[in-house]
Parts: C-alpha cells; structure tokens; sequence
C-alpha cells in the first residue's frame, strides 16, 4: 500500500476486477441454430443438421470488434437450445454432428484462436438451462455442466469472462420428453461448486451472473446503466435467475461487496441474426448515446453483434459500428481540461497533488486528507473555453467515496453557475449539458463517505454528443 494514499474504503475491486473496469466496452457474439432457424430461444429438438453457415469467418468478428474499440468478445458457446458450438466430448447435439466444415469445425476454437491473434481477449457464455438435455433437472445435468465448463475453461487458453445467464427451466425437448420442467434456481445449480471450478482453472476471469461474485446484470437489455450506480452490492440471498430486483442497476451504496454492473444490450432487436431485422441495425448515434448512458455510468457495455448465417457479422452491423466509434473519437479528441491551472481546497499531499487529474496517468490521483468530506478542485484557463461535457474517474482501487458531486463555471457575470450535477462517480462518468463559455471551472465534490480519491477530470466539446444537448435527467 502506497503510504501517500489513504486506506481503502469499503468494499474494492479485486485484481481481476480492476482489469476488467480498464476494459470498458467489448462484445457478445450470439450464435447457434437459432441463426439458421430464426428463433430467439430454440427449443432444444432442432438437428445439427442446421447449423451450417457458408463462409464462417471469426477473424472478421474480431476485426470488426476491434474496429469499435472494443477489447474482448464473449461468445454463446451454448444457448439454451443446447446445441454446442465446440464439439463437446459430453454431447452429440454441437458441431460435430453439422455439415459446418464437415463436422470437423469447432467456433470456439476459431474465435478463441482469432481473438488472440488480434489482440482481443476472450469470454464464455454457457447457458445454465439447457432444453436438449434429457436430465436437465437432476444432478447428471449439473455435472453435466460443470464438465462442459471444464473443457471451455481447459482448451481455449486465458478466458477473461464467464457468463451465466438467468433464464431458467421451463418447457423444452428435454431428450424427447418434451415437458415443462421447473427447478429452483436458487438451489440446483450448486453454483458455489461450479465457482470454484472457474476460479481454479481460470483464477483471472471475472464471472458474471445476476448476483456476481464479480460483476452483476444492470438490470435490463436497453444498454441503460442507472444515473446513481454504486460497485458495491449485497449478493445474500441473490443468484443467477434471482427473481427481478430494482437495485440491480443502481447497487447498494453500503454493499458487502464490489459487484459492479455489466450493461449488456443488442445492437439489433434480437439477440440472434434474422434477416428481417436488417434494417432495424441501432445506428451510430444511438450506440454513442448507450455509450454515455452505460460506460458513462460507471457500468462496462457488452454490446451484442451476432453473425448472420454466412457466419459474418452483417454489414449494416459493420457500419453503424464503425460510425460510432468514429464519432466517440471526434466527441472525445480535444481534452480541454489539460489547458488549465489545477488547484483544490484540500490536498493531502504533494505525491497526492490536483495537477495529477489532468495527466492522464491512470497510476496518479488527487486525495483530500483523512476526515475530508467536501472539496473543491478549481480549473483556472488561460484562454476561455467551450465545453458541453464532463468526464470524472474516481480512484476505485480505494472504494468508491463520492456520494453528490456539481460542476460549476463562472459565468459572463462573474456569478457561479451549475453547469452539471451528479451522484456517484465510480470509475468513469460523462454527464453532458448545454455548452458553457468560461474561463473558471470548479467541480464541487459535495458530499463523500470518505476522503475523495480522484484519477481523473477530463472536459470535451461535441456539438454531436447527442443527451438533447441538455442536462435534463442528468441533474
Ligand atoms: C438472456 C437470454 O435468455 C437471452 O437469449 C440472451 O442470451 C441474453 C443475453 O441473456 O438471459
């Protein structure tokens, strides 16, 4: 622990936490016979025999992704249809019984193989419900599971994210019985076990569930994180498929743990390709405005591209992708903030110094001293400046602190005028707002649990950085 920082405060991130904050936005790859048979949820009956894409290409996924800035891919290994897109020892319903490379094909492989080439890390998806499996159910089931997720978690190489999905039992093919099935969530899954299992053979990947242990659901598919988002959560009594809970998105400010949200949406209605969604492909502005209200909310986006049934992701998918990331790169090219002479009410000391928020060093902070509630840190600009947006990290290494937050410019009449106003901060927040003209700028951090640890405070200027130019909703 560095002497010059204050002590932790409350619950904070793991290490492998912390490497999946720095990740920000990556992708979901839906796929399986869904693609071929144009259901969102297939019902577990459907044969192999579908599942046949002609020019399946997962470099061009990872190329893609890459292209949106995004830092990793998790793909749906297997849906709650069952099928495998690996050729599992444990199941003759994946790959190896399709046409797909004549039945010597396997997804994983490709895509994990592909990410890794390209510099992308690489996550899982298995479905916890599965509607093929004739003892979905009993124990051989759960078992069944857990050897699928040793062979993902063994084979592929360094996984960075497993996902367990929540949907749970219900009617299926289940082997042939074709049944409804009920279990209880809460209990079958044994999911402490199946923890462990991850956590020995891949100790870095985080593992996403409604309820964690690592990262938790935000709460809904629109790509919206909650304007108030605290990391820290209280998981007693939550897991996979816990009945719907509003705190999802906004956590619990005093949570036992750090469990912070993942924003997950699809860039299409569906999860899986149709073609008659083609046209309905979200366009670059409105992926910009997920964007601000995901990543911007101190939440990670986990935004959906599932391949058509070339096994490519559609072109209009393609373009909407890369117009948005080529508009994130114009709204965010000019931190203005870097111009400006720093100074703070409180500052604990020199190594701890306000200059360090605008150096854009991920390893520097401003602290207050212990027992520092409130702070003021003031931005004096040589030259006036415009400005519509404010982007804040706080130093979540050392919990999260910041409880109400304004900012606040010197207007034509000399006067102090709110500009923005905030709740949490968390490790990053964008709020936008009308443009503002001034040479003095001061974000008034008003209320914290604890002395504030800040890394960051960045200024932009987009007159295309859509929220209605406004700051209506924002404070
Ligand atoms: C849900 C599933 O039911 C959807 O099909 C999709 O995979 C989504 C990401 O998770 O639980």
């Amino acid at each position: 622990m560095d002497p010059f920082l204050p002590a932790p405060f409350g619950a904070v991130p793991s290490p492998r936490q912390m490497a999946w904050h720095q990740l920000e936005t990556y992708g979901f790859i839906h796929f399986t016979t869904n693609t071929f048979t144009d259901l969102e949820w297939g019902y577990g009956n459907e044969s192999p025999a579908v599942f046949n894409p002609t020019t399946l290409d997962a470099r061009q996924w990872v190329d893609t992704a890459k292209q949106g800035g995004f830092k990793g891919l998790i793909l749906t290994c297997k849906h709650h249809d069952g099928f495998c897109l690996w050729p599992s020892r444990y199941t003759e319903h994946s790959v190896k019984n399709s046409p797909w490379r004549s039945g010597r094909g396997d997804v994983v492989r490709e895509l994990a193989d592909a990410c890794r080439e390209g510099g992308l890390q690489f996550g899982v998806y298995l479905s916890p419900w599965d509607r093929n499996h004739a003892r979905y159910g009993d124990m051989a089931y759960v078992n069944y599971y857990r050897d699928q997720l040793r062979e993902l978690l063994t084979h592929y190489g360094p996984v960075f994210e497993v996902w367990h999905d929540g949907a749970n039992g219900g009617n299926g093919w289940y082997g042939g019985a074709d049944e409804t099935r009920k279990i209880n969530p809460a209990t079958y899954y044994g999911w402490e076990t199946t923890r462990s299992i991850v956590r020995q053979l891949q100790p870095e990947a985080v593992i996403f569930s409604d309820a964690g242990p690592d990262v938790r659901w935000v709460g809904n598919e629109s790509g919206v994180g909650a304007e108030t988002t605290w990391c820290t959560f209280n998981p007693a009594g939550r897991y996979a498929g816990s009945p719907a809970v509003d705190d999802l998105g906004s956590g619990h400010e005093n949570g036992s743990h750090w469990i912070p949200p993942e924003t997950d949406v699809s860039i299409r209605p569906g999860w899986f390709y149709h073609a008659h969604e083609d046209g309905k492909v979200k366009t670059p502005e409105q992926l910009v405005e997920i964007y601000f209200q995901s990543v911007g909310r101190g939440t990670s986006l986990l935004l959906n591209l599932p391949p058509d049934r070339r096994g490519l992701i559609h072109e209009n998918d393609v373009a909407s992708l890369c117009g948005y990331r080529t508009m994130l790169d114009r709204i965010f090219a000019t931190d203005l903030a870097k111009t400006a002479r720093i100074s703070a009410t409180h500052t604990r000391n020199p190594e701890t110094a306000p200059g360090n928020l605008v150096q854009d060093d991920p390893e520097l902070c401003w602290a207050a001293p212990d027992g520092i509630l409130n702070a003021n840190i003031t931005l004096d600009f040589p030259t006036p400046i415009t400005f519509n947006i404010v982007q804040l990290k706080e130093t979540i290494a050392l919990g999260q602190r910041v409880r109400a937050w304004r900012l606040e410019i010197v207007n034509d009449q000399g006067i102090w005028e709110v500009a923005a106003a905030g709740t949490t901060i968390g490790y990053k927040r964008l709020v936008r707002f009308v443009p503002h003209t001034t040479r003095k700028v001061r974000l008034v951090l008003a209320d914290c649990k604890a002395c504030p640890v800040l890394t960051s405070i960045q200024l932009f200027y987009s007159p295309e950085a859509g929220g209605n130019g406004a700051t209506k909703g924002e404070y």
